[in-house]
């Protein structure tokens, strides 16, 4: 016979390793793959780990869960305690009733207090919500203290959100696809319908609720109207079931025209009675099945989907009508004010997309209903890698504001280049609007009337994210939402010591990169405001800068022979900087007070004009583009000194997406050097823009089945041509005539899809190095080459001397053409 000590000892272990192989067999994607991973650290505990909770409600059983599960692992299995030592959870009421002589305080909605109590006989942690939601905030606020071995043994925490909308935005479509996602299909839905297996969604909620997000808005701003037809609401009341333990609560994006598409009526026109009466009963039967339901978000008049405008109404009209169908529920309308005509005439130097947004909504302020949001993009243009603050922050007073960012990043890498995001987003809910004497910054202006901010997440079955470091965005998005005080390197170094290691050497060094990571982007990519200079009519990946020009998106900045950026200013522009309060416009309005990292977006000046620092513009193009390339190179250098202190197969999966972006960023550099340096015909003064001695081109060898081609835009290839097979394999070589010595020679290939091709690298025939053939087989947009696909494979440490044949093999394979530009000789350092 056992002792029942080891007996329950035994149990546990059994019931932990079906828990852990059931969840293996269903849940494929885990909360576990982000930062919930509750590590060992190596040493005991410094809370009990007996979990007791006062009430029964679904939120504090789930917090008790969390509870139980995080401290068994953080624990590294250990039994948890049975004696007297508990963490106690309960709301403020039932705190109360239990001791009603103690003096628990008031607590708001989503509040929570963690105390630790030393009596005599026990030690205790008091985890006290001012709802049962904020139980399992305080549990997951506990568990990420510990997680990162910081001693909660005498815990005083008492903390509560900055603002009640925290939420994250899905644009999934009902076939699975997501709209700018980049992280694999939808965990949501499949081929029309809610998805069967909803454990990824589970776990997706486990995330959210872990940094505080409170809603989850499932479908795309586009496409909508399907989603709500009988059919879909069931499946997303399942949805909402699975978020619901979390208290995450679902919302949907809706079409303004579904009473027409859906409904079957003749008008969608928001002042028709009908159409009232159609939302009205649409609602109705949304909290019949959802009770929890958060809300609905439209995007209308914008970008093709339909609107008000089409009945002579306003966006107030249109939001007033559903709000006052979700009123008697407490559901709210977040209506984008990413409303603008996206064929403009970019003839017309007055024309100018970014004052869209605030001549449109800044005239109804005062005219929405209550339980209206305005939900503005945090940028008066689209997510560009940088931007002026929205001066629709500062433009309406008297209703409920939300900022739209989005982690997804569709403008700013896609994934596959690492930009931490929370600067960017810290420099905006800091940044004060000065309106009427100021204390006008974003966050507070978010955080007032029941706002808050919104992140457009892009979720997807590949590891959420697809790449690990991304997902520091998501979770950054969370804190900061919660708590805009938080500075980046601050939730930098947090989620690296939960996700990664409190190694304090890997912490010091992840953090470092992510801090680094956007102006190294925002350097290769679109500095001085230029906004991203990439494909904005196609992927909005790679580099394309006149792609931005001649089109009616309105993105536009204006560079010629003999200038660049776009003149905004009141007294010569298109006057959208009278759209921010005085004192904001004193700053913009001139070119002496507008800072460098925004000059133009703001101005349209002579590639001489001189920065602050006495830089012309044309260098200041030239060195940032080099500097920016070299800091993605260094990136590799900083990951690979974390070798043999992280998780290996982390170590490599991160290596070779730090590998693959040091070479894209030289596309990015070369294409927008070369770009620059032809339009303005000015040298760069340090020699490099167009001059790359140590490269061969593709075009110049001996080729053999391989054509010659113009590369569209041309500044993607270097010297805007690239060769292609057309055959079953070809090859190019060249007669190496510089300096004997070693070198790694980098390839430059376009990775198509629809296809494998193969390379090869030889010298005199023979292979010079293992790794000298490799399969073009990554993911990367547009179906030709282009600086979306353009990619650097090199072959490390070969010699070579004058005399030696270096050829390129291609072998074609389905639609990809085993395509290259050129191939570059490094000196071995
Ligand atoms: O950034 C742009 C995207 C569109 C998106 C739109 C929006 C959902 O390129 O894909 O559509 O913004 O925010 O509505």
């Amino acid at each position: 016979m056992l002792r029942p000590g080891i007996r329950q000892y035994l149990l546990r272990i059994i019931f932990m390793m079906t828990v852990i192989i059931y969840a293996h067999n269903t849940v494929a994607q885990t909360a576990a793959q982000a930062w919930l991973k509750y590590r060992f650290l190596g040493k005991s505990l410094t809370v009990p780990t007996r979990v007791s909770t006062l009430g029964q409600s679904l939120l504090e059983q789930s917090a008790a869960i969390e509870l139980r599960r995080g401290l068994l692992s953080l624990s590294g299995g250990a039994p948890l305690e049975q004696g007297p030592n508990i963490i106690l959870l309960g709301t403020v009421q039932e705190m109360r009733a239990r001791e009603p002589k103690t003096t628990v305080p008031s607590l708001g909605p989503d509040e929570f207090l963690i105390t630790a109590r030393h009596g005599d006989l026990a030690r205790e942690i008091d985890i006290v919500g001012g709802n049962d939601r904020a139980t399992l905030y305080g549990a997951f606020a506990l568990l990420r203290k510990l997680a990162q071995g910081i001693d909660m043994s005498k815990a005083d925490i008492r903390e509560r959100p900055a603002m009640p909308i925290r939420w994250v935005d899905e644009w999934d479509n009902a076939d699975g696809s997501i709209e700018r996602g980049y992280a694999g299909r939808s965990i949501f839905f499949d081929n029309g319908h809610v998805r069967d297996d909803l454990g990824p969604v589970a776990e997706y909620a486990r995330l959210l609720a872990s940094i505080g997000i409170n809603g989850c808005n499932v479908n795309n701003v586009n496409n909508a109207a399907v989603f709500l037809t009988p059919a879909m609401l069931e499946g997303i009341a399942r949805i909402a079931q699975v978020m619901r333990p979390y208290g995450v609560h679902v919302s949907l994006s809706v079409d303004i025209a579904s009473p027409q598409k859906v409904g079957g009526l003749s008008t969608y026109d928001p002042l028709d009675p009908a159409v009232k009466n159609w939302w009205a009963t649409k609602v109705n039967e949304i909290y019949s099945l959802i009770p929890d339901f958060a809300g609905f978000t439209v995007k209308a008049d914008s970008e093709g989907q339909p609107g008000p405008a089409s009945f002579g109404r306003t966006p107030a009209d249109a939001a007033n009508t559903l709000a006052a169908a979700l009123a008697p529920h407490s559901g709210v309308v977040l209506y984008r004010a990413f409303v603008y005509n996206h064929h403009a005439d970019w003839r017309d130097p007055k024309a100018d997309r970014a004052r869209a947004a605030y001549d449109i909504f800044h005239p109804l302020d005062g005219k929405f209903a209550p339980n209206v949001i305005i939900q503005t993009k945090e940028g008066p243009i689209d997510f560009q890698v940088r931007e002026p603050v929205s001066p629709l922050f500062g433009g309406l007073t008297q209703t409920s504001q939300a900022m739209e960012v989005q982690i997804t990043q569709e403008y700013t890498g896609q994934q596959r280049h690492l930009v931490y995001l929370a600067p960017m987003w810290k420099q905006v809910l800091d940044f004060d609007l000065r309106v009427d004497g100021g204390n006008t910054q974003v966050q507070k202006v978010i955080a007032r009337k029941g706002g808050g901010m919104i992140g457009v997440a892009g979720i997807g079955q590949q590891a959420w994210l697809a790449s690990p470091l991304a997902l520091a965005n998501l979770y950054a998005f969370g804190r900061l939402a919660w708590n805009p005080d938080l500075t980046p390197g601050q939730i930098a170094e947090e989620w690296t010591r939960q996700t990664i290691s409190t190694d304090p050497a890997v912490v010091r060094t992840v953090t470092k990169m992510l801090i680094q990571s956007w102006p190294a982007y925002e350097s290769y990519t679109g500095p001085l405001g230029l906004q991203t200079l990439t494909d904005i009519t196609g992927s909005h990946y790679g580099p394309n800068i006149e792609s931005s020009e001649n089109n009616g998106w309105g993105q536009w900045h204006r560079a010629d022979h003999d200038g660049v950026g776009m003149d905004r200013t009141v007294a010569t522009g298109t006057a959208y900087v009278g759209q921010y309060s005085p004192d904001v416009a004193q700053i913009y309005e001139s070119t002496a007070n507008t800072p460098d990292d925004l000059l133009l977006f703001f101005h349209h000046v002579p590639y001489t004009w001189k920065l602050h620092d006495g830089k012309t513009v044309i260098q200041y193009l030239y060195d940032s583009h080099y500097q920016g390339a070299a800091q993605a190179a260094q990136f590799v250098g900083d990951w690979e000194a974390l070798k043999g202190r992280i998780d290996p197969e982390l170590y490599a999966d991160m290596l070779a997406r730090f590998q693959y972006q040091a070479g894209h960023a030289i596309v990015w550099r070369d294409a927008i050097v070369q770009y620059f340096l032809r339009l303005s015909g000015i040298p760069d003064a340090q020699g490099r823009a167009g001059h790359y001695p140590n490269r061969l081109e593709a075009e110049t060898a001996d080729l053999t089945g391989y054509k010659v081609i113009d590369v569209s835009p041309w500044e993607d290839a270097s010297g805007g041509k690239a060769v292609t097979c057309g055959g079953t394999s070809c090859s190019a070589a060249w007669t190496y005539n510089g300096q004997p010595g070693r070198f790694n020679i980098a390839v430059q290939y376009f990775d198509l899809q629809g296809g494998v091709a193969k390379f090869a690298l030889s010298v005199n025939g023979q292979p010079p190095t293992s790794d000298a053939s490799w399969s073009a087989d990554a993911t990367f947009p547009t179906p030709r080459p282009h600086g979306d696909n353009s990619t650097r494979r090199i072959v490390h440490d070969i010699s070579l001397k004058p005399g030696d044949t270096v050829r390129i093999e291609g072998t074609p394979d389905g639609k990809d053409p085993a395509a290259f530009d050129y191939i570059e000789m490094l000196p071995v350092p």
